[in-house]
Parts: C-alpha cells; structure tokens; sequence
C-alpha cells in the first residue's frame, strides 16, 4: 500500500480524522514536492470529502490540478517536426533527447538528432554515442561552435534529407544565468530561419524538488515551453513537482524517462501516474 493510502486509511477508521493523521498527510504531500499551493487545496478537499472517500477527493483535486492541453507530440503541417531539448545542468536532456528518438525511431519515423550542447566536447561525444547505438545520425559542429549555428545547419540538413523529426539537445544552463537563457532564445529563433520549432520540452529531474518550478518560470520567460519531460522517476521520487508545474504553468508533462537505457521513456500516462503519486 502507498503512503497516502496508508494515511488515507487511518483517517477513514477515525470518526473525524485525528489531527494527528491530517498532519501525516499534509507532510507526505509536502514530501512528495506537490509544493504548499496543491498541498492545500488537496488537504481541503481530502477534509470535505472524508466522511465518504478521502481518497476519491485527494484524486478528484489532482486530475483538476493537470493540464488539458494535448500531451503528445505537436507535429509540423508538412515537413519537419522540430524539438528542442532544455532544462538545468545533468537533469537528461541528452539521454531523453536519445530515447525519444529511439522511441520516434521505432514506430518507423525518420529522426535526425543534432549535438547543440558545444559547451564540453563530451556532450557531443555522448549523443553521437547514443546516435551509434540508435543507428540515428547526429549533426554536430566544430569544438565550441556556436550552438545556434549547429541547429541551424541540422535544420537545413532535415529539411534536405526529408526528415521527419529534428531533436535538437542543448546545453544545461543555470536558469539564474541571464547570457545562458538568452542564448537559448536565440537557438530557438536561429532554427526558425530553416523551420518552425514545434515542441520546446523542459526536462526536469524527478528529484529536483521545489527548485524545479522556479526553473520552469524562468526557462519559460527565456522560451516559450509546451511540454515537460519528467527523468528519473525510476528512483525514490515521487515526481510530486512536474504536478506542481503543470497546476501552476498549465504546461502538459508528455514523456517521463524512468531508466538509463534506450527503452526507459514513455508517454505520460495521468492515470496510472496519479495512482502512484497516491
Ligand atoms: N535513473 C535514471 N537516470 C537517468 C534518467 N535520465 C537520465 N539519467 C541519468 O542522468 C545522468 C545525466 O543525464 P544526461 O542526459 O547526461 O543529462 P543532461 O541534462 O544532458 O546533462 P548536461 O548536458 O550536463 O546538462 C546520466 O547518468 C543519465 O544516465 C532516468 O530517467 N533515470
Ligand atoms: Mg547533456
């Protein structure tokens, strides 16, 4: 049984809940980085509805609390299908940037991966790695090419081969770092000289915390964001932050990543994500 389930339980075998059992609850929310906004308006709603189902309200204020927009992959009129990958430093991005196109891959799509992150020579070795693995060729640049330029040439290059997806990964920025975001900006505009940028997916590490919503709002401001993949949700977080974005951004999450291998991706799932939140 969850924890929740397990709290959820205590305060239905009490005639009102003892407050002691409501404090658990509200902690293991908190723990679950659901962040004090959802905490309070699940505990209010566990509190109204507990005389019948506790848990039926905590889950009824969850599905309110996700976003409605389309949670698969936005695809282009005709032509390319370009993502661009971002997110804070080691939270993914190029092992979520290499699944997807595995995943894209397999259901015999036609993927191009471009090496954006100039920043470490690594970063691009990394994704033609994984590029090897996938049989997915990776466009890459000089050393410390300028990344917009690299986008740039892999937008020319999908557009030349009649590609249908262009995933470009990029470099992890420290969202307090003003030049950083400003460059990702300037990628996104440089890409849409080739080609529309259809999806611009943050990558937000389960195990974040709180921290990741701020990361949101800023990344937000630097490029406009339409979805979240959440990685790493193989490990002891419960991922309660993607929810905490999604209830205050309305940004849908549409992939969780739950492994280091190729496989490890999925579409999100709200459901069955909830009854494990749960
Ligand atoms: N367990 C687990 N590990 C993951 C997952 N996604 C990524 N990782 C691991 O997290 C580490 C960082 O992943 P990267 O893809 O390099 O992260 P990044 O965001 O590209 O990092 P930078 O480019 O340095 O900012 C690697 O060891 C990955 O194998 C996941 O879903 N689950
Ligand atoms: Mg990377």
């Amino acid at each position: 049984m969850g924890l929740f389930s397990k709290i959820i339980s205590k305060i239905k075998g009490t005639p009102d809940g003892s407050s002691a059992d409501w404090s658990d609850l509200e902690v293991a929310l908190i723990d679950a980085d659901l962040g004090p906004e959802l905490t309070q308006q699940i505990m209010s709603a566990a509190r109204s509805a507990k005389a019948d189902d506790p848990h039926e309200g905590i889950l009824q204020v969850l599905r309110a609390s996700l976003s409605t927009k389309p949670r698969t992959i936005v695809r282009a009129h005709q032509g390319v299908t370009t993502l661009l990958v971002v997110g804070v430093n080691g939270t993914g991005k190029t092992t979520s940037a290499a699944k997807l196109a595995g995943l894209l891959s397999s259901e015999d799509s036609r993927v191009l991966l471009a090496a954006a992150d100039t920043f470490r020579a690594a970063a691009v070795d990394q994704l033609r790695t994984w590029g090897e693995r996938l049989d997915i060729d990776v466009v890459h640049g000089a050393d410390s090419a300028d990344p917009a330029s690299v986008a740039f040439d892999a937008a020319q290059q999908a557009n030349a081969r009649a590609m249908d997806y262009l995933i470009i990964d990029t470099a992890g920025r420290l969202h307090t770092k003003n030049d950083l975001m400003a460059e990702l900006g300037k990628v996104k505009r440089v890409v849409e000289k080739v080609s529309p940028v259809q999806e611009v997916l943050l990558v937000i590490d389960a195990t974040t915390g709180q921290n990741g919503l701020l990361q949101a709002k800023v990344f937000a401001e630097a490029v406009e964001l339409t979805g979240i993949i959440v990685t790493k949700l193989d490990g002891s977080a419960k991922g309660g932050i993607a929810l905490a974005i999604e209830h205050s951004m309305g940004i849908p999450i549409k992939f969780v990543g739950t492994g280091e291998s190729a496989t490890d991706i999925a579409a999100f799932e709200p459901d069955s994500y909830l009854q494990g939140l749960l």
